[in-house]
């Protein structure tokens, strides 16, 4: 009867120590982005990620989180990014321009320097849909967003160029 496959599996664990990361964080909407700062602060701690592994810078709003959380990852100085920042719509178009070049910048972020950018933006219709958010009615995304940064932190390491095994009796095929 034939083997049943049992693939390889590569996955970034949950341990947060010996890892370095930045937070930023937007000022705008600050009662809702300190309130995702302390979750994600929270989520690494727990996790065993020590005072000097964790630094938080600020900018002013969501559209200056990709300039500076690009130059944090491209410091060499972190394993993680997380973005922090709260877009709630108003009365003209202006949410859309800030909430698709913060996501594009951010992803350019990751994508231009290999460092994980996690994108804990609130991009919400009502500030009652960010409140939700932040801590009551649907959990708090900064939580989600520092365990997010670890997996990946974790999950870069092993990939790293050189670095990924092969499943066991596969062959490199680097020369
Ligand atoms: N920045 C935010 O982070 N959230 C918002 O809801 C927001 N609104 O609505 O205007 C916002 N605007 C500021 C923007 O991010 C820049 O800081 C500003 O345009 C200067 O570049």
């Amino acid at each position: 009867m034939a083997e049943t496959l049992e693939p390889g599996k590569i996955e970034g664990g949950l341990s947060a120590a010996g890892l370095r990361f930045a937070i930023v964080v937007s000022r705008f909407n600050s009662f809702i982005t300190e309130r995702l700062l302390a979750a994600a602060t929270d989520a690494l701690q727990r996790s065993g990620a020590e005072s000097k592994g964790v630094d938080v810078v600020r900018v002013p709003g969501s559209f200056e989180l990709p300039l500076a959380s690009k130059k944090l990852a491209a410091s060499g100085c972190y394993d993680a990014i997380i973005a922090v920042g709260c877009v709630i719509r108003g009365e003209t178009s202006h949410y859309d321009y800030v909430c698709s070049e913060t996501a594009r910048g951010l992803q350019l972020a990751q994508m231009d320097t290999g460092v994980p950018v996690i994108f804990c933006v609130l991009t919400c219709d009502t500030l009652e849909q960010a409140i939700d958010r932040a801590g009551l009615k649907g959990g708090n995304k900064g939580f989600e967003a520092g365990l997010a940064a670890i997996e990946m932190a974790q999950l870069s390491r092993k990939l790293r160029a050189g670095q990924a095994k092969p499943a066991a009796g596969g062959k490199s095929r680097r020369k």
